[in-house]
């Protein structure tokens, strides 16, 4: 396909405006643009449509940050977030840009551990160090962040987070009872009153509401991309889709939405002819648990390395990001905050107690995608995914699912021994 090298584009004199480390920052971008190529530009029978997406992923440290400054510039709110708790909707009301920092490599993680310790979440311990080692645009280009009280380690990094860049904290709720909900809704307009103080500019109502359709434009986009996902054989490698999802929290959001249902558009015509990026006996897989920030694609490399498919990513990189829309039909500024916080409010992340919702969720999504087997993904250390898994994992038996749990880090130190267990679990299915 692309014959000629693909790179991660530079921007030397940029970084250097944004007080990069730029010399440690351009190998992590000649690496990524090799890693990228093996990985994604390898595939044979990729939609044609991928191509914006590696578009993308070449301009990602150059044009979409150039993007950011002139919003940056022209006064509106460049916010960082770490957690899909964070209502993008009101960055975007006030004109300004939401992105994801969640940290997703190993290069920034001994940076993060000079200082903190060793056995934490490696997406915490990633996206500390790539402030500290001031080896991510993204970090160096927004006005602050936003953090949230999920789990121990992203709580209490906040507060070492903010002597490097002014870190506010949302208290997320840990149960979804009446006084739980009231208090996510008091988060919400505290968020709602920082970002119209940096910003300078009050939200009203009519582009709270423009936002909320431009972002459930954005997840419906994406929800068609995991229904077409269900057909056999696959129209789209979980690898692509997997980045696609990644993507979403770095890009424009009408842009992006626009993008995805090209794309959809193509798998369509593709169904609808039975051509599919792998053939129809490929095992088809549900990964299931903690997100996989940009660039991790260890799991669904090795799966699909393994001559297996994946068809869905029960994550919050994945369909707990995109499965829940605001209702549109808010008229007032209340109404429209009540709707919100509701929709927010339905995420199910095992922050919470109890959160049974999960478990029939996923066994929801293992029907709709059409999957063969779930593998359950927790990054080590993640304690209430680690421990929540147990009631995922009897839900599965009581199915008679094939299943396979995972706890794993960012390293490539495990690989040979995840792969015997990847292929073991492959057989199981096609028993
Ligand atoms: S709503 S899943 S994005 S918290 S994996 S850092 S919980 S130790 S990422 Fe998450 Fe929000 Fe929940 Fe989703 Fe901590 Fe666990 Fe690490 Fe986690």
């Amino acid at each position: 396909m692309n014959a000629k090298k693909f790179e991660v584009a530079a921007c030397p004199e940029m970084w250097e405006g944004l007080d990069m480390d730029v010399a440690r920052f351009d190998k992590a971008r000649l690496m990524l643009g090799e890693t990228y190529e093996k990985l994604f530009l390898s595939q044979t029978r990729r939609p044609e449509k991928m191509a914006y997406f590696d578009d993308m992923i070449s301009g990602i440290f150059g044009g979409r940050i150039k993007e950011i400054l002139t919003v940056k510039k022209s006064g509106k709110p460049v916010v960082g977030t770490f957690c899909v708790y964070i209502p993008e909707e009101i960055v975007v009301a006030a004109g300004g840009v939401c992105i994801g920092l969640c940290g997703g490599s190993p290069g920034s993680i001994p940076d993060a551990e000079k200082i903190l310790p060793r056995n934490i979440c490696p997406m915490v311990k990633s996206a500390y160090g790539f402030k500290a080692g001031r080896i991510c645009p993204y970090f160096q280009v927004v006005d602050f962040v936003y953090g949230e009280t999920t789990c121990d380690a992203k709580k209490k990094t906040w507060e070492i987070l903010d002597r490097l860049v002014p870190t506010h904290v949302m208290e997320i709720p840990q149960m979804k009872r009446a006084r739980d909900r009231a208090l996510w809704l008091e988060e919400v307009k505290d968020f709602k009153t920082k970002v119209e103080e940096i910003s300078g500019s009050a939200v009203s109502k009519d582009n709270l509401a423009g936002a909320v359709r431009l972002i459930n434009n954005k997840r419906r986009a994406l929800q068609r991309l995991t229904k077409l996902r269900a057909n056999n054989p696959a129209p789209i490698s979980g690898r692509d889709a997997l980045l696609i999802e990644q993507i979403a929290f770095y890009d424009e959001p009408e842009r992006f939405a626009v993008k995805v249902n090209e794309l959809c558009d193509e798998l369509e015509d593709r169904v609808k002819e039975g051509r599919g990026a792998v053939g129809a006996e490929c095992p088809r897989v549900m990964v299931s648990g903690t997100p996989m920030a940009l660039p991790n694609w260890k799991i669904h490399n090795l799966l699909e390395s393994a001559g297996a498919v994946v068809v869905n990513e029960e994550s919050c990189i994945g369909t707990r990001y995109f499965k829940d829309l605001i209702a549109e039909d808010g008229g007032s500024m209340d109404e429209q905050l009540a709707n919100l916080t509701d929709r927010y409010m339905r995420i199910d992340c095992s922050c919470f107690t109890p959160n049974d919702e999960r478990v029939d969720q996923v066994l929801k999504e293992y029907r709709q995608s059409k999957a063969q087997g779930i593998l359950h993904y927790s990054l080590q250390f993640c304690h209430t995914y680690n421990i929540e898994e147990i009631k995922i994992r009897e839900a599965c038996e009581g199915e008679g699912i094939p299943y396979l749990a995972i706890e794993t880090d960012y390293s490539a130190e495990d690989a040979g021994q995840l792969q015997t267990r990847i292929e073991a679990f492959l057989e199981q299915i096609g028993d």
